[in-house]
């Protein structure tokens, strides 16, 4: 399998809890090498942009609303099979059904306060990297 990279962010209710440490410590653990990384927060208006594809869902509101609740990580990941690897390490969307051990078992809240996010496939871990970052502040 080649290496490549996927974007996750740490999201409000990870950061506003004190769990922005111990999620990279197990992001890092997990053998996901961070080429880019940085502390910043989303406007409603960004977090609307950055989820658009959910927009007629009935959730999306209330998300671009927690998504810009607060401060949040954002980074790029490289791994081995790195979209696939970070989702089974996330866990499932709702807590409640994620696998113990994951990351949204151990530190998100509920269905929308999930921790973190996590790339669904190349394409959008390109599209969603370069969203945040530059050339020049990547690795
Ligand atoms: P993400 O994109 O954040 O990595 O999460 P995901 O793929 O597991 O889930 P997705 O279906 O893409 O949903 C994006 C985010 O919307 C919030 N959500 N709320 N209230 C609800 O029923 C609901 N469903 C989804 C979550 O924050 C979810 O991560
Ligand atoms: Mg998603």
């Amino acid at each position: 399998m080649k290496t490549n990279r996927t974007f996750t962010m740490i999201k409000p209710d990870a950061v506003a809890n004190g769990h922005m440490g111990a999620i990279l410590d197990q992001i890092i653990k997990n053998g996901f090498t961070p080429v880019a990384l940085k502390y910043t927060y989303l406007t409603p208006e960004l977090a609307g942009k950055f989820y658009e594809v959910h927009k007629e869902r009935p959730f999306y509101a209330d998300l671009v609303k927690f998504m810009s609740s607060g401060p949040i990580v954002a980074a790029i990941l490289e791994k081995e099979n790195a979209v696939a690897e970070f989702r089974t390490l996330i866990g499932a969307t709702d807590p409640s059904k994620a696998e113990a051990g994951t990351i949204r078992q151990l530190f998100a809240k509920s269905i929308e306060a999930n921790a973190v996010h996590g790339s669904d496939s190349d394409e959008n871990a390109e599209i969603e990297g370069n969203f945040f970052f530059s050339a020049f502040e990547r690795f």
